[in-house]
């Protein structure tokens, strides 16, 4: 059933009907869905007052929470200049480590500034692993191939985490994917982490997409659900172990990256960034995310990618190394 599906939504021609689609952000929360709010936000990582999101949770996925943006816009701009910009960077690995074709060990610089051969380099990135580095071919963490996680991305996730119910959970490993207008992702479980009772984060901005969340069993037909800039996925429980993927990339409906009037980088929002490893990234980022004409490299990319941000505590609680 998984397979047919993910063809279905992967059809160029003709296209599949969205009929079946289930789109949050049209939905009021009571709806078919539990919406919980169990806990408040003391500061701020890009993110709204919890009092305002709209969470979302399915009868029949146990475990499973969707969160419909509750991103500020400067908040989601933060993080796409994250992923492209900082993210990219050693110690963090990338897809295109094996090619040689980053000189300084400075993707998105050189993507800027290399006239010829720079949207070549720019479309050529897949994934970034940050933390406990995923084995794309063992599947098994080593300690041996950790890096320490940064801890913006930490304070973000501790932050959600919390709000859902899981104060405990640590970020300590990532994967986050860089996907065009014609990329997809196969269905998969997730299943390296040692604690499969920690909930696994998943944060998407930039174009939209089709997510399918299936079951334990590829025979089970899967949900097809939206997602849009800004929306959090939370596998917890029992959907942790369920199978998904992603079969079409999407125009997204609006661009929600973009600043409202007035809305501000303010001192509020530095105070996690200030945990940084390097403060010289404040001062550059405080200038890019407000100034559109230095904006507009981000919003280039933006406008023909998504990128999703996927976080996961690998360590049983209270555990330190492997
Ligand atoms: O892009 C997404 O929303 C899902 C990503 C994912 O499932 C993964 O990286 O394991």
């Amino acid at each position: 059933m998984l397979k047919e599906t993910f063809k279905y939504y992967k059809r160029k021609c003709p296209p599949p009907s969205l009929k079946e689609l289930i789109d949050f952000s049209s939905k009021d929360s009571t709806e078919n869905y539990a919406t919980s709010c169990l806990g408040q936000i003391n500061n701020s990582v890009g993110l709204t007052p919890s009092s305002e999101w709209k969470i979302f949770q399915l009868e029949d996925k146990p475990g499973f929470i969707f969160i419909s943006n509750p991103f500020t816009s400067i908040g989601q701009r933060y993080w796409i200049c994250r992923c492209v910009k900082h993210y990219t960077r050693k110690p963090n690995r990338l897809n295109l480590d094996v090619h040689g074709d980053i000189k300084d060990g400075d993707w998105w610089t050189q993507c800027q500034n290399d006239y010829e051969q720079g949207s070549k380099l720019m479309e050529k990135l897949r994934w970034a692993t940050l933390g406990y580095h995923h084995n794309w071919d063992t599947k098994v963490y080593k300690e041996s191939d950790r890096d320490p996680f940064p801890e913006d991305l930490a304070a973000l996730s501790k932050q959600v985490a919390s709000i859902v119910g899981f104060p405990q959970f640590s970020a300590e490993a990532a994967i986050v994917n860089y996907y065009h207008m014609d990329s997809t992702l196969s269905c998969h479980t997730d299943h390296s982490e040692l604690n499969l009772d920690a909930p696994l984060l998943s944060y998407s901005f930039g174009q939209s997409a089709i997510f399918l969340l299936g079951g334990r069993s590829k025979e089970e037909k899967p949900l097809a659900i939206r997602i849009d800039s800004g929306d959090i996925v939370i596998m917890s429980g029992e959907s942790r172990h369920y199978y998904h993927g992603i079969p079409l990339i999407m125009p997204a409906k609006q661009s929600s990256w973009n600043l409202k009037a007035n809305e501000e980088f303010s001192d509020e929002f530095l105070r996690p960034i200030s945990l940084m490893e390097n403060p010289e990234i404040l001062d550059s980022m405080h200038q890019e995310l407000q100034n559109d004409k230095l904006w507009e490299p981000f919003e280039k990319y933006i406008s023909t990618s998504r990128i999703n941000m996927n976080v996961r505590q690998v360590l049983p609680f209270g555990q330190s190394s492997l």
